[in-house]
């Protein structure tokens, strides 16, 4: 990409968590898939020293969103559990920045902009857009899962925060609870004015 691509670009990767992949209690069919594409992703932002953010959700047992209390999901991400780990081939930069959400008993999130900072093991009053700003980031590359539910939360938030947002979309994948929920979901984020694009995995 060109240099100028870069300037004042961070990456957020939502959500690339156990439990949204196959053999998770919320699998998103292929979800383990885009694992080369963010993984090189997250390898090249890091090259060029730009900034790296990951989302995780993170639910107490008992939250609000869990069929148990009348949510729409099966349990899922529960904090401490392997379900919320993120996806075991990820190598995460220790440099990345940690954002978590849903922690809360009765509230729940599916934007990355809902979300606070993890640091040291505590979670901060920091918010996304606060980070960002201090951080003098203008663009946002969005990659993770899912396409339909905190993809897209995030990506319209992003560009609704004045961010220029590109969705990369082979670095997504859908819950699709109703077969064309995806497809949907890219429709909003465009006419959202968020841009799509294929992300060029370099091989080798
Ligand atoms: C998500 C459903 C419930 C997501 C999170 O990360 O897209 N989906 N919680
Ligand atoms: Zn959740």
């Amino acid at each position: 990409m060109l240099n100028s691509t870069w300037s004042q670009t961070a990456l957020i990767v939502v959500d690339f968590q156990n439990d949204f992949c196959p053999g998770g209690s919320l699998a998103v069919p292929q979800g383990d898939e885009i694992y080369p594409v963010v993984q090189d992703l997250i390898n090249d932002f890091q090259d060029h020293d730009r900034p790296i953010v990951l989302t995780r959700d993170y639910h107490p047992f008992n939250h609000v969103s869990f069929k148990k209390r009348g949510g729409p999901w099966p349990d899922h991400c529960v904090q401490g559990t392997q379900g919320a780990e993120f996806f075991p081939q990820l190598r995460v930069p220790p440099s990345a920045a940690h954002f978590l959400k849903g922690y809360l008993e009765d509230v729940d999130a599916y934007s990355g902009f809902e979300g606070r900072l993890a640091a040291n093991g505590s979670i901060t009053e920091v918010t996304l857009a606060s980070w960002l700003g201090s951080h003098d980031v203008k663009r946002l590359y969005i990659t993770g899962l899912a396409t339909d539910y905190c993809v897209k939360a995030t990506a319209m938030d992003a560009t609704s925060a004045g961010f220029d947002t590109t969705v990369i979309t082979n670095g997504i994948k859908g819950v699709n609870v109703s077969p064309h929920d995806s497809d949907q979901a890219l429709h909003e984020m465009q006419e959202r004015g968020v841009h799509l694009m294929e992300w060029p995995i370099s091989h080798g």
